[in-house]
């Protein structure tokens, strides 16, 4: 049976703006109080959406959320009707209501941790959603984000999903930022690779000491139990705390995989050569063979790595076997990074093209292009069970695009926020969406 390797990708909800929320992630921080612009940022998402699919990749939308967070902003005591809680929390708490508009969960790799059915014990694909506590912010995003998944992946069947972990600092998971599978083909069983920041409850790890570790061990082993994975196809591994002090908040910001390729920084873990051992060992078992390209240091340092996102790409297999990689402009823009490209394609190695793609409204808050998709390996008949409204299609494409057109803002500052009728706009254009994309009564104010 053919499988596939489905990106998902988030689609930039109308209240995009830069709130300077993550601390720990440089360009969140950095680019903090600057105008944004919802439209543009949207349309340059849906832009990498159609080229992939005209690329014959299968190509998925995930649903952007309600936002602001009227809900969020009602538990914390602002009370009244929705005007009446906005208007209070822009008077008395304004970082709240920022945080209650942030568009966050646009960087869907965060919004869960998947295992393809080769993997798991009940043979089925399973999801658990990310319960994301390090940031408030994006804490408020699991539970739509189960209702949104529900909804694409309804099939019991051949679907199982699991609610986000306790939510406490000690189970922070961040999804399938920090996940990574590597296989021979995507139908076949994998090995499994969870990288964590820290462990909770075992003070002999070593932990970064300027920045939080969003990820723990714990949280990482809990998946693994939840979605019945097997000791051979699972390999833990520790982020070296070194770089997560010098931005790279999220696995995914320093190292990418795909098949039984790692790319990677030299300084990405700890303990890499064991680690790499044990991922060989599980790998052959599976038949497969591990490879890894590290990247050094004295040609592309750790602040170049996460100032330009060079391992925020994706990397995509293409029918012939070899392999592509996605960047965002910023590499281009780097000359160290760009020089290192222009060497690794005319290498004889398993990377062999690199598309670039402006991103720019995402990276300001720190999201390239693997921050905005959700990798789902599936089989056909998986495939043909996932709800058909969020296959992307050039109809939809075409949809989609018309529907940001009417209903986004082109620029959104932070006053911007208190205006009531943003709610407003955002409800009617998701009430909208979820007709498009057949996704049923998935937000708030559809269920409430
Ligand atoms: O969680 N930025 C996100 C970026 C997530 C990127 N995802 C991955 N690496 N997979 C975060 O830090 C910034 C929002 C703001 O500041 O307005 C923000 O949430």
């Amino acid at each position: 049976m053919k499988s596939f390797e489905v990106n998902f990708d988030g689609l930039v909800g109308p209240t995009h703006n830069y709130g300077g929320l993550s601390f720990g992630n440089v360009a969140s921080q950095s680019n903090s109080q600057q105008a944004s612009n919802p439209k543009e940022a949207a349309l340059q998402g849906l832009e990498k959406m159609k080229a992939l699919m005209d690329m014959g990749f299968v190509q998925g939308v995930l649903a952007p959320q309600e936002r602001p967070d009227v809900g969020a902003l009602r538990s914390l005591g602002f009370a009244g009707t929705d005007a009446q809680v906005i208007e209070r929390a822009a008077k008395e708490a304004m970082p709240l209501l920022v945080a209650s508009c942030s568009a966050s969960s646009m960087w869907v790799a965060n919004a869960a941790t998947v295992s393809p059915s080769a993997d798991t014990a009940d043979g089925r694909v399973h999801f658990t959603a990310a319960n994301l506590n390090c940031k408030f912010h994006r804490s408020i995003e699991h539970p739509t984000t189960s209702r949104v998944l529900g909804a694409m992946f309804a099939d019991q069947q051949h679907f199982a999903h699991h609610a986000a972990l306790p939510a406490v600092a000690q189970f922070g998971d961040e999804g399938a930022a920090n996940h990574t599978r590597f296989c021979r083909d995507y139908g076949e069983a994998g090995v499994e690779f969870f990288v964590y920041g820290r462990s909770a409850f075992d003070s002999r790890y070593s932990a970064p000491q300027k920045y939080p570790a969003r990820q723990t061990l714990e949280a990482s082993q809990a998946v693994a139990r939840l979605h019945g994975l097997s000791e051979e196809g699972v390999v833990f591994a520790q982020q070296n705390p070194s770089v997560i002090d010098q931005g790279v908040f999220h696995n995914d910001v320093i190292a990418v995989g795909n098949g039984e390729l790692l790319f990677h920084h030299q300084d990405a873990f700890l303990n890499t050569e064991p680690m790499f051992d044990e991922l060989r060992r599980k790998l052959a078992a599976r038949g497969a063979q591990f490879q890894s390209i590290s990247v050094p240091r004295d040609q592309v340092a750790v602040d170049d790595a996460v100032r330009s996102y060079l391992f925020n790409s994706q990397l995509l297999s293409r029918a012939d076997g070899s392999m592509l990689l996605i960047v965002p402009e910023e590499c281009r823009a780097n000359p160290r990074v760009w020089q290192y490209l222009q060497g690794l394609t005319s290498a004889d190695g398993p990377i062999r093209e690199v598309k670039v793609f402006d991103l720019k409204q995402s990276m300001q808050n720190g999201g390239g292009p693997a921050c905005l998709r959700l990798r789902v390996a599936l089989n056909e008949t998986e495939l043909a069970a996932v709800n058909p409204g969020v296959i992307m299609t050039a109809p939809l494409y075409n949809t989609l695009t018309g529907w940001v057109s009417k209903h986004y803002r082109d620029a959104l500052r932070e006053s911007d926020l208190a205006d009531p009728q943003l709610l407003l706009e955002c409800r009617t254009a998701l009430d909208e969406l979820t007709q498009i994309l057949k996704l049923g009564s998935v937000y708030p104010f559809q269920i409430n």
